[in-house]
């Protein structure tokens, strides 16, 4: 079994590799990077990752960085958690790397005007707004894609759970979290309360939530806003 250690920030993308490793069931430590204070850019973190993000995922003392790779590398070694559906050839294979992909190259990348407007621009009184409304304006079509695609299936692949669903999962949370309207995706919605009934899930919100606590106490919580 390989020894695993995942860094990790509340509320992060980090979020979708534990829930990978809770789906999976395998022992794994989470290590806090404190984004607040930019720990992520420290000379140490910046070891671990020059990228500077989270997540990473320390495999027998290797880091691993990009959610693409590491839960396609997660998928392939626990493959009886069934992480992705099994693929009937290359091709198939290589169409759930798109759909990673997709949520990490061009729906992250929304989020993150969404959520983190202040990355994109140096005059924040300015431009806060007008960064997050084009970011709510071009999820928009994104989003209604995917509300369509759970109209008739209760999860991304159909019948059966994904940790594509969990990508969506967190997405979603961090969107209207701060203030994306939920109303117009009532299926993405529906989707939203089936995985929160997931135990993997659950587990790996209940191991955010101790992080949050854990910041709080040092002071270094940043709530999203
Ligand atoms: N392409 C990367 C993106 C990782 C990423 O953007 N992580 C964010 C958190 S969701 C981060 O670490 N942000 C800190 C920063 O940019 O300083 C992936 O999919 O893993």
């Amino acid at each position: 079994m390989p020894e695993l250690k995942l860094f990790v920030s509340p509320g992060s993308c980090a979020r979708v590799p534990t829930i990978a490793l809770e789906e999976v069931g395998v022992p794994f430590d989470t290590e806090l990077v404190r984004t607040a204070i930019n720990q992520q850019k420290s000379p140490e973190y910046l070891k671990v990752n020059p990228k500077g993000k989270v997540p990473v995922l320390v495999v027998d003392g290797v880091p691993m960085s990009e959610n693409v790779a590491i839960l396609s590398w997660i998928n392939r070694t626990f493959p009886d958690a069934n992480l992705l559906p099994k693929a009937a050839d290359d091709f198939e294979a290589c169409q759930q790397i798109g759909d990673l992909a997709f949520f990490s190259g061009t729906v992250h990348p929304f989020v993150t005007r969404i959520a983190m407007p202040m990355k994109f621009i140096s005059d924040v009184d300015l431009s806060f707004d007008i960064v997050r409304s084009k970011g709510k304006e071009d999820m928009q079509p994104v989003m209604a894609m995917i509300n369509d695609r759970l109209a008739n299936q209760p999860w991304w692949y159909g019948d059966d759970w994904s940790v594509v669903d969990g990508y969506l999962f967190w997405v979603w949370w961090r969107i209207t979290g701060v203030g994306f309207d939920p109303a117009p995706f009532p299926h993405i919605q529906d989707h939203i309360s089936r995985i929160q009934e997931r135990p993997s899930v659950q587990r790996a919100m209940a191991r955010e939530a101790a992080n949050v606590e854990i910041l709080k106490a040092e002071g270094n919580y940043r709530a999203p806003k």
